[in-house]
Formats: C-alpha cells, structure tokens, sequence
C-alpha cells in the first residue's frame, strides 16, 4: 500500500514542476503591451502637423522616446518658370488708339496741317498728356521747317525716335541692396483702391524667388480679413513666408513684426501690402505716411516704395502720383493693366513732370504677368503696326 502512496507523490510532483517551467517560458516571449508605445506616436503626430510657419518655439521632441521625430521642415514651393509676356502680344489697345491716326497720317501725299492735328489729338487721346504732347509736336516743326523731315513716314520715325527718348536716361533698376545678414530689404506698396497692389506683391514675389531671393509678405492692409486672405495665397503660390495681424489693426505693427520676423528668420526680403486709399483722405494718407516711417525703424531698410498705378485711370493717375510721392517718397510707379488700356501714355506724364522712373509694367492678371519696363520696346509696341 505504501508504494501506491510513494508513486502518486511522485506524480504529483512532477506535474508541479511542469507548470511552473512551461508558465515561465510564456511571460519571457510574450508581447510588451501596446500602451507601452502610445506616447511615442503620439508625440511624432504633434511635430509632424505643427506648421514651422505657426509658432515661434521650435516644436518639443522627445529622443529618448523616438529619436528619429525631428520635426521636418515644410518643403519649400519650388519658384514658378514662366514665360515672360512681349509689349507688343499684349499692348494691341493701346497701339490701337495710335495706328488710326498714323495709318491717316502715312495716307497723305506730303506733311499737312491735318498731320498735325490728327498727331495731336492721337498722342492726347493715348493720354500723353497736353505738356508732353506740346513739346513733341513743336520739336518736330521746327525741323519739318528746317526740311529736315519732308515726308509723312520720316515724321512717324522721328516721333518714334523722340518718344523713345525722352523715355531714356532713367534709373529702372530695382533697389536690392545685400546688406548685412539680419537686415532685410522692404519694399513697400502703395496706391489707390483696386489698382492691383496686392496682385503685383504676388508677382514681384514669383520674380523675386525665381531670382534666389527668400520673401516674407507683410498684409499691412487691415481693413479687410479678405485683404490678408487675397494675400496669404499669394504666398502660398510664391513660396514666400506670411505674417498678418487682425482685421482693423494698425498696419504700421503688422508690417513692423513683419520686419522683425524677416530679421529673425534671415529672410532677404520684405514685400509690405497697404490698404488702398484715396489720395484725396487726408487721415489714410497720414497713416500712410506712419507706415513708411515706422517700417524703417527695425531691422530692415526701405529700399523701394513702389506707387502702383492703374493705366486706364488716364491722367488722375499723375495727381495719385504727386500726392503719394509727397507723403512717401515714391521711388518707382508700377503701371499696372497696361494690357487692358489705350491709354499707356501716362508713362511720359509721370516720368517727364515727376521725375519718377515706372519700373515694373503689369500685363495681365497672372502671375508671370509682370515685366521690368524697357522704353525701347514700349514705344516699338505703340508703333508696331505702321
Ligand atoms: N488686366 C490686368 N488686371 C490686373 C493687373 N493687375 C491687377 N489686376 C486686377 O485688378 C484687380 C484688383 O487687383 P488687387 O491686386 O486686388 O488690387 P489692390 O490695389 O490690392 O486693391 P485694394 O487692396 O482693394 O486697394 C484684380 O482683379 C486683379 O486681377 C494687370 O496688370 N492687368
Ligand atoms: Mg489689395
């Protein structure tokens, strides 16, 4: 009996001793639990959605947890090529107002006092203005007179030739100046309502990265939300840095932060939006006025104030141009929709009775629709179908 005792003790004890080692062996394999990792992931989906443009502080990483979780820089929008638009493809209004008058002037057997007056009326119809067009014309007499010119299609020539002159001389270039790191070039831009300033921000700024410059868009008009909303996308579209401030905000802030931001950043250069407004407003004009100081006061330096004027205002466009020049020292006009006008003669008006150079020409609404303005072929553009 007692031997049937011994063998189911040891029975027993063997069964014992299995469950224990086969216990063991599954708590070593099995899986680490999933909350163990939850951390982790979640700090990679912060880094991964916080936006470089968004925040000041660099965002938190934690490397003892995933080391690999850099936040990753936004890829840059790579600059835009585009095809840069011909004066002559898109200047048929404005040529079309002159090529009446000359193709009537070219008609006649020899040099008429209609001549004259057909010349007259075309140059003041093209909005060259009453002095521009005054001073042409008795230049040319006197050497029709002096039988210098004897015939319709020298005059035309001749006039080509002055035009394209008095157009010479003036300094176009614009004013980027490689100063020390830190230090931004602003350019700022202003005029009245609906002449297309935030438009050709969005333009310059396209030209400018294509050029190898960094841009930061400053939306100083905060008059409207939708102002700095028009804005944003075309920084978007440039690849170039935004900074906006809230609707109804001092504009002179928004664009010094813009500054500073730039400054901070290294960023080359500031392109500063305006509200538009009647030169006419004695307050905007003041505040116009605060903004040019105040945007010089950082870091940065005012290297351009850009007036921008819409061509088919005609000659309004030269009293907009006197008093902005008064209160911000305009140093260069952009005349914008030039494609849609007859009326590009405003450009002899500004330059000859302001002495401010028209440096850049808006031809279109999109974005490669800005061109460095060349006399040469302006006026080449006016005459290109006689
Ligand atoms: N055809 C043509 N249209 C242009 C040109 N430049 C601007 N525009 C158009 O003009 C309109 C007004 O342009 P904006 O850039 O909003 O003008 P703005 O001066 O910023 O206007 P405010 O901010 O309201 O003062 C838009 O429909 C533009 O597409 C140009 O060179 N040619
Ligand atoms: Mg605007």
């Amino acid at each position: 009996m007692e031997w049937i005792y011994l063998v189911l003790i040891a029975v027993v004890l063997v069964f014992g001793l299995g469950v224990v080692v086969f216990g063991r062996r599954r708590s070593v394999s099995a899986p680490p639990s999933p909350a163990a990792l939850t951390p982790a992931r979640e700090s990679r989906v912060e880094v991964a959605t916080e936006s470089a443009l968004q925040t000041e502080a660099e965002p938190e990483v934690q490397p003892e947890v995933q080391p690999e979780a850099e936040p990753e820089a936004e890829p840059e929008a790579e600059p835009e090529v585009f095809e840069r638009p011909s004066f002559r493809a898109k200047l048929g209004k404005a040529r079309g107002a002159l090529t009446g008058a000359f193709l009537g002037i070219r008609g006649r057997a020899g040099i008429v006092d209609a001549t004259w007056d057909d010349l007259e009326e075309a140059l003041l119809r093209a909005d060259v203005g009453v002095r521009v067009t005054a001073e042409l014309l008795s230049g040319l007499r006197l050497r029709v007179k002096a039988k210098a010119i004897t015939d319709p299609d020298a005059l035309l020539h001749a006039l080509q030739a002055e035009m394209t002159g008095r157009l010479a001389g003036a300094d176009r270039a614009l004013r980027f100046e490689q100063g020390a790191v830190g230090s931004p070039n602003v350019w700022l831009f202003v005029g009245v309502n609906g002449v297309g300033k935030t438009t050709t921000i969005g333009k310059v700024a396209a030209l400018q990265r294509s050029q190898g410059h960094s841009v930061l868009m400053a939306a100083g008009d905060t008059f409207r939300a939708a102002a700095a909303e028009q804005l944003a996308a075309w920084a978007e579209r440039s690849g170039s840095e935004f900074v906006r401030g809230s609707e109804g905000g001092d504009p002179s802030s928004v664009i010094f932060d813009g500054v500073q931001r730039a400054a901070a950043r290294n960023i080359d250069l500031v392109l500063a939006d305006t509200a538009g407004r009647l030169h006419t407003k004695t307050n905007l004009m003041e505040e116009l006025r605060k903004v040019r100081r105040v945007a010089g006061k950082g870091a940065g330096r005012v290297t351009e104030v850009f007036l921008v004027i819409d061509a088919t205002t005609g000659q309004n466009g030269l009293i907009q141009a006197r008093q902005f020049g008064d209160t911000t020292d305009v140093t260069g006009v952009v005349l914008t929709k030039l494609d849609g006008s007859a009326k590009g003669g405003i450009v002899f008006a500004i330059e000859t009775e302001l002495g401010i150079p028209v440096k850049l020409v808006g031809l279109g609404e999109t974005i490669g629709d800005l061109v460095a303005f060349d006399p040469d072929e302006f006026v080449s553009a006016l005459f290109a179908d006689i």
